[in-house]
């Protein structure tokens, strides 16, 4: 039913990065606008194909908007999205994947929740002739036929845009508090270690505490309270993994009479237009995007991937910076 006619990916989470981007250069590096990428005029397939897709959760404003975009695009195309909400729990999600293996689908398309645990699974789908597209966060592989390509952020590069942003900004004032994203996942070990390699350029920028928010504005603002307990104000920067926790946290500093992006600064992921929109209006000083409107190129590889033709194995969007001096002209032309 499923043509195992699909070019395994040559992405191996294990590999390291200049393989990565050797890999990356060698399958074509797309870039994504901020508006949904239209989609290239691809082989229309001679049937309309059914979609498995195992999406992480509902745990932000980005998620939110990636599974929108997942649901107008399948129905634009014709396509049966059969969809999933894991919850936030990988079990949820491997269950989701055996349970469209079951139905047949033609192609599964997984946002894993964390990078790894993912192999037995994906070797059940490669048994049954269905091709799997990594979406979104990375998986780590030892095999990369276990999917056919990875499409989404470059989360490193985002640590970096975030890190030197402050080094060219922050005017030596360096102590930062970390609010991490959901442990053992892609993005929030990549924001981390990118960022950190990247400050290490730049004197006085340095991380005093890190934990973790989930990627969730409660969890955010929760921790930014007990971070305002045991620092009082003895800080100068918070550099949150996505929006949602950043608006948290500027909650919990509104609160504490602390007028962010101004006594402090606040940095994050994400390019949600109410993060924008504080960036416009002061209270947040940069936002890096993580473009969720991946659905045109997700499905377009699966239409070329159930046609029998060969798809990149690296798709990655292309993430800009909000600051202020570009931020109040962009807040209309978000599209999430
Ligand atoms: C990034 C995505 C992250 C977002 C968060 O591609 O996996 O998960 O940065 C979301 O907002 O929860």
């Amino acid at each position: 039913m499923n043509p195992m006619s699909y070019l395994p990916g040559k992405f191996v989470r294990i590999i390291h990065s200049g393989a990565l981007l050797f890999g990356a250069l060698l399958a074509g590096y797309s870039n994504l606008s901020a508006q949904p990428a239209s989609a290239p005029a691809s082989s229309t397939p001679t049937k309309a194909i059914t979609v498995g897709f195992a999406q992480t959760g509902a745990e932000s404003d980005w998620r939110m908007a990636n599974t929108k975009s997942m649901q107008d695009e399948a129905k634009k195309r014709g396509i049966t999205l059969q969809f999933s909400d894991g919850q936030g729990k990988q079990e949820n999600q491997i269950a989701a994947v055996r349970n469209f293996i079951a139905q047949g689908v033609d192609v599964i398309v997984i946002a894993p929740v964390v990078e790894t645990g993912w192999q037995p699974v994906l070797r059940e789908a490669k048994a049954a002739n269905i091709p799997v597209i990594d979406s979104d966060r990375q998986m780590t592989v030892t095999d990369p036929s276990l999917y056919a390509c990875f499409i989404g952020s470059d989360f490193k590069t985002e640590g970096k845009m975030v890190a030197n942003w402050l080094g060219a900004h922050a005017n030596g004032k360096g102590r930062i508090l970390e609010i991490s994203g959901t442990p053992g996942s892609a993005p929030a070990i990549d924001r981390h270690q990118a960022f950190v390699d990247t400050i290490a350029k730049y004197p006085g920028l340095t991380i005093i505490d890190s934990q973790s928010g989930d990627f969730r504005r409660v969890n955010a603002k929760e921790v930014m309270e007990a971070f305002l307990k045991k620092y009082g104000h003895n800080f100068d920067i918070v550099y949150a993994h996505n929006d949602d926790m950043a608006l948290g946290a500027l909650q919990a500093l509104q609160e504490a009479g602390i007028q962010p992006g101004k006594d402090v600064m606040v940095v994050s992921i994400d390019g949600t237009k109410e993060a924008v929109q504080a960036v416009a209006d002061g209270k947040m000083n940069c936002v890096v995007e993580c473009n969720p409107l991946t659905a045109p190129l997700i499905y377009d590889a699966a239409e070329k991937i159930v046609a029998g033709q060969p798809v990149a194995a690296v798709t990655y969007n292309k993430d800009q910076l909000f600051d202020s001096t570009n931020a109040a002209a962009a807040v209309s032309t978000r599209q999430y």
